[in-house]
């Protein structure tokens, strides 16, 4: 395999300034024809012959300024050694692929009878011959022509400037680009479809259409993601000054698609996932998630398409930025602190579940990568969400308002060109001297350079007599593969003082006059520093790294008592919840090491978690998550040795203490957080519905240890009747996560109701495949059900979502039913991987991943789970995708 290696970087020795191309679009042979007007770069070494990139091409002609040129190929790239001109000139390369069989989904390729395109990262190279890297940019013109009967809609990047009837049924429709952009934002639809559509005008005075086109008969199912988009265009206005740049934004949805969605220019195209919704198919989370994914994608167009990346290993600058915007956006229209608290809370517990691991596992890399085999690998939780952290870390360190500064200078210096995460860096310090930031700004890059999760260590020492708390902080960060030694990194540390009484005291360092409030920063850059209060009247705990200030983990010592001083009166919210995930997770860990699966919960932590579930204030979706015990997974991080059957088991049994423990509060809970208004995916209606949900899990959970009727008969009647799908999908997972009899009508009665809409039933798949195991006898249900479903009707490996649900829900959701001690679980794994592999090696390659932190696994799981990566390293013909990651875990 060839490893591309950052260092290696060289700009092009040919630029492309505008590209026309041509597709006679038939899903079995599809005619591409591309002009390119050419132009040798002077500042790269002269005398360079053109590799254009291809593959799967069937090449029918090339003719350099209209002659017949010779070329050559190597592997992968179209070679013309000595172009007709020295300095510019025009090639005409005309080529054949075959859309239908392209089963990976990268490029041009069929789904649901139509045409559709996926070129990031590196899906343009299947459609023709380009110069297929980010830093080459231009100006696209796109003839369009199909079968006007089967293919009434097409579309492609930026305006529509011709449509024309043709012969034999056929129309053509011309689009023109003015903004030059790398080929990885090219895109193209050909499809049946509908539209909904939206007139706006922006606060600059600008008129636009907005356009969500979907197939028939799912247009009622547009609304969400169009009230997303428009509050999107606004959110960028407002907050960083960015206004829309086209005419028009058009967003089309696909229910074949390996990723959530893609930012291509003007012409975003979404996985369905992250398009339909009515109160009545989809979750609260779902909507959640398709207003997330909307401003995600809508907000590429500046950080990203407007400044792209110089080459990948920088695909942070906008992946990592535009979360970190996306985050804000959400946070933003969550509304009051508290639910602002609640969506850090979230993303907070998604970094942890993914890329904490990541950090700690054989894929462990920095969030500017030094080198790929396959850069769709690096499509990762590190790049996305620590990178997030990452510009987030230097929110904090200049502060909201400089950090608009920065982002100003940021597109003054660089609009229109492809950079580097430097000069990202760069600006915003730039922006803000002074700053701790521009103080410290090449010691806060290692952040891009340096893998691993640091360990933030804190003690807190009070000396009464001189009324002052000493502070003491130390980094660590353990060795990851490559980078055996670690440089102190800048951690942001937000932190308070909270007293016995929870009073937030002053905070004033010995070296200031006066105190700075109650809330500060303080910026850890050695090893070890310590901060000095003064003026401390009495015991403090210190709360530190509050919202997580910065993505490392934290080990401060604190006891019970000063955790559960912090549940009860700390005025951050963020960290009362860590406070009461804290307690717990003492609690599971304990008894996994001691191997007390009896461990009965002390009263102090149910009465703590009685006392918030009853809180006369605290918001119910906050609550919800207090309540919530630690995942499975994230208890795993914490252990040297994981036993994943070991975990489950106890959590399982401390589940099922506080459903019996908290019996009557959990009925109150259930009775005074139902939603009975008009449904409303906001906030206060979807924290209601989340604290009502978790009220009745545990409520079954109680019932069917004490062979209780009651609320089986309630859930089951709620799968019936419920108005909307995030009650009935509640009731549904409390069914089946309490292993209850009528589980099993329920889910047929669910199908049943649902059997025509996809996305539906892949709820129905993966909630099926993340069950949870039986303790004790039933050892194995989850995957011989798993199993059995392969053969179900509905299933297919080819759709990403519905190969995700199923497989991914059991591999990478499910702990407990995956890694046995038969080892069926890692065989059912590696039969998968090289199954998918020959199908779709994108999604093949995330399934491979589950088997990232078996290194860490109890024999004989390990043992176990080495034989069944070999066995898929033995296969000669593995992906480059798939072979980079088994090689990786097996180095
Ligand atoms: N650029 C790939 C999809 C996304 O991150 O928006
Ligand atoms: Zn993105």
């Amino acid at each position: 395999a060839t490893v591309i290696r950052r260092e290696d970087y060289q700009a092009p020795a040919f630029w492309i300034r505008t590209v026309d191309l041509t597709f006679d679009l038939d899903p079995a042979k599809t005619i591409v024809t591309s002009k390119l007007r050419i132009e040798r770069n002077p500042n790269a070494p002269q005398g360079q012959a053109l590799k254009l990139d291809g593959e799967e091409l069937t090449l029918l002609r090339v003719l350099a300024d209209g002659d017949s040129v010779s070329f050559r190929h190597e592997p992968g790239q179209l070679v013309i050694d000595n172009p007709p001109a020295p300095d510019s000139f025009t090639l005409e390369i005309r080529n054949a692929i075959a859309p239908e069989k392209n089963s990976a989904l990268s490029g041009l390729y069929t789904s649901g009878g139509g045409f559709f395109t996926q070129c990031e990262a590196e899906g343009f190279r299947r459609i023709t011959y380009f110069l297929d890297r980010p830093d080459v940019m231009a100006v696209f013109t796109v003839t369009l022509r199909a079968d006007k009967h089967k293919y009434p809609v097409l579309l492609c990047n930026g305006n529509l400037v011709e449509q024309t009837e043709l012969d034999h049924g056929r129309h053509c429709a011309k689009w023109h680009d003015p903004f030059p952009k790398p080929s990885y934002l090219f895109a193209l639809v050909g499809a049946d479809l509908v539209a909904r559509e939206q007139r706006i005008r922006t606060r600059a005075g600008k008129d636009h259409l907005l356009q969500v086109y979907v197939r028939r008969g799912d247009l009622d199912k547009t609304e969400h993601a169009m009230n997303s988009l428009m509050a999107s265009v606004a959110w960028d206005e407002a907050r960083f000054g960015l206004s829309l740049d086209l005419e028009r934004f058009m967003i089309v949805a696909v229910g074949d698609f390996n990723m959530g969605a893609m930012e291509n220019k003007g012409l975003n195209i979404f996985n369905t996932k992250y398009v339909l919704a009515s109160p009545a198919t989809a979750t609260d989370q779902d909507f959640f998630g398709i207003e997330s994914v909307v401003g995600h994608e809508y907000f590429h167009n500046w950080t990203g398409n407007r400044i792209t990346c110089r080459d990948w290993f920088q695909l942070s600058l906008k992946e990592g930025l535009t979360v970190y915007r996306d985050q804000e956006f959400s946070a933003d229209m969550a509304g009051t602190p508290s639910a602002r608290a609640v969506r850090r809370i979230d993303d907070v517990r998604g970094l942890r579940a993914a890329q904490f691991p990541e950090d700690a596992g054989a894929m462990a890399h920095p969030v500017r990568p030094d080198s790929y085999v396959e850069i769709n690998n690096f499509y990762t939780a590190t790049v996305y969400e620590k990178g997030a952290e990452v510009v987030r870390m230097m929110a904090t360190l200049v502060g909201r308002d400089g950090f608009r500064r920065g982002m100003d200078l940021y597109f003054q210096r660089h609009d229109g060109q492809a950079v580097t995460c430097d000069d990202f860096a760069q600006a915003i310090a730039d922006a803000n001297p002074g700053s701790a930031l521009s103080a410290n700004l090449a010691q806060f890059k290692r952040w891009y350079a340096q893998a691993g999760t640091p360990t933030l260590h804190a003690e807190g020492i009070y000396d009464a007599p001189t009324q002052t708390f000493t502070l003491t902080l130390r980094q660590t960060c353990a060795p990851s593969p490559g980078q055996a030694e670690k440089h102190p990194y800048v951690i942001p540390v937000a932190m308070g003082l909270v007293d016995a009484e929870g009073r937030a005291l002053p905070l004033q360092l010995e070296e200031e006059d006066a105190p700075t409030g109650t809330e500060r920063v303080l910026v850890l850059t050695d090893g070890v520093q310590a901060f000095r209060f003064v003026n401390i009247d009495a015991e403090v705990v210190p709360s530190l790294l509050r919202g997580l200030s910065a993505p490392v983990h934290l080990r401060d010592g604190l006891d019970d008592a000063a955790l559960l001083q912090l549940l009860n009166h700390d005025h951050d919210p963020f960290n009362r919840w860590e406070a009461g995930q804290r307690l717990a997770l003492n609690r599971m860990l304990q008894a996994v090491e001691h191997r007390a699966a009896e461990a009965v919960l002390d009263e102090a932590f149910v009465a703590a978690m009685r006392a918030v579930l009853r809180h006369p204030t605290l918001d119910a979706a906050f609550k919800e998550l207090v309540l919530t015990l630690p995942s499975e997974s994230y208890v795993a991080e914490q252990c040297a040795s994981v036993d994943p059957q070991r975990i489950h088991v106890v959590r399982e049994l401390m589940r099922r203490q506080l459903a019996a423990r908290l019996h009557a509060d959990w009925i109150w809970a259930w009775e005074q957080h139902q939603v009975r208004e008009g449904y409303r995916p906001d906030a206060q209606q979807s924290g209601r519905r989340a604290l009502a949900n978790l009220a009745l899990r545990n409520l079954v959970l109680h019932a069917v240890e004490t062979a209780d009727p009651v609320w089986q008969g309630r859930a089951y009647q709620r799968v019936k009747d419920a108005a909307q799908m995030t009650d009935r999908f509640g009731a549904l997972e409390a069914l089946v996560g309490a292993h209850a009899q009528l589980a099993e009508p329920a889910l047929a009665h669910f199908h049943a109701l649902f059997a025509d809409d996809a996305l539906v039933i892949d709820k129905w798949f993966s909630l099926q495949a993340m069950a949870p195991e039986p303790i004790g006898e039933g050892a194995g249900q989850v995957l011989r059900r798993v199993k059995a479903l392969m053969q179900h009707p509905d299933f297919t490996l080819k759709n990403p979502n519905r190969a995700r649900s199923l497989i991914g829900g059991f591999c990478h959701g499910n702990p407990a039913a995956f890694h046995r001690a038969d080892a069926a679980g890692y065989i059912y794994w590696a039969d998968r991987v090289l199954e998918l592999d020959a199908i779709n090696p994108q999604i093949a390659s995330r399934i491979a991943r589950a088997m990232d932190r078996w290194n860490h696994l109890a024999e004989p799981l390990r043992s176990a789970a080495r034989e069944a990566i070999k066995r898929v390293a033995a296969k000669p013909e593995l992906s480059p995708d798939v072979r980079e990651i088994i090689t990786k875990a097996l180095e």
